[in-house]
């Protein structure tokens, strides 16, 4: 499903109100996700611990409230460096931890200070469209979320999924492929896998890319 913009919305919502007079306005002008999802603000904060530095925003599972929302927060591209925002499938923490994450990855994409005007925000709402729209297909169960990082010395982007085993790794692949078409990044760059146990267990250093595409 490709999320409609909001102008496509107001012409396909009056077609669409001729049709069907008897139905509630509510289901009229709202179109439904296939999800519910939540999205999550990091920002570092000393006296707390990381986890508790995570605060939930906002849930929504409407085109129109993902518009909403969107236009009302600032754009990745705007937040403090050290923060993060993320969204994710309702009832999955944004955390290696959450029992949805801790056998999972992440598609990682790395992105130089410079691309933060102009490639930030284009590739930070692409994810999200892709995510909301369920662009993944038949893997789109293996979605949990993804992370947008504000940082000094290079922003990152990262689409989670579930399950980085063998068995899934179709499912990774296909989910890094079609991220990197819809993001039209050419053949020239590659970008990497990680799985969160190999994140979680670096110290000091990237952890190393279990896929690449
Ligand atoms: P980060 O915010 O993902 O990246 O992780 P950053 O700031 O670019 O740092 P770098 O280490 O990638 O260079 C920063 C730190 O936040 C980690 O080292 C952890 O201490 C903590 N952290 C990050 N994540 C995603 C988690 C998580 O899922 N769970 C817990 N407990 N801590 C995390």
């Amino acid at each position: 499903m490709a999320v409609a913009k909001p102008e496509e919305i107001e012409s396909q919502t009056a077609d669409k109100a001729e049709a069907l007079e008897d139905i509630s306005p509510e289901l009229l002008y709202k179109h439904p996700l296939n999800h519910v999802w939540t999205l999550w603000y990091f920002e570092n904060d000393k006296k707390k611990s990381w986890e508790e530095s995570q605060r939930e925003i906002i849930s929504f599972d409407t085109v129109e409230d993902f518009w909403s929302l969107y236009n009302h927060i600032r754009l990745a591209s705007e937040l403090r460096q050290g923060t993060d925002y993320s969204l994710f499938k309702k009832g999955i923490r944004p955390m290696w931890e959450d029992p949805r994450n801790v056998r999972g990855g992440r598609w990682l994409i790395n992105l130089e200070r410079k691309q933060r005007d102009i490639e930030l925000d284009n590739f930070w709402l692409e994810i999200l469209l892709c995510m909301i729209g369920e662009a993944f297909d038949e893997w789109g169960d293996e979605i949990c979320g993804a992370v947008v990082n504000i940082r000094g010395k290079a922003d990152k982007i990262a689409l989670w999924t579930a399950d980085a085993s063998k068995a899934k790794s179709e499912a990774v692949i296909a989910i890094g492929k079609k991220l990197k078409d819809r993001l039209k990044i050419g053949p020239k760059m590659q970008i990497g896998y990680q799985i969160h146990k190999d994140t979680m267990e670096k110290s000091g250093s990237v952890a190393r890319n279990t896929y690449t595409v």
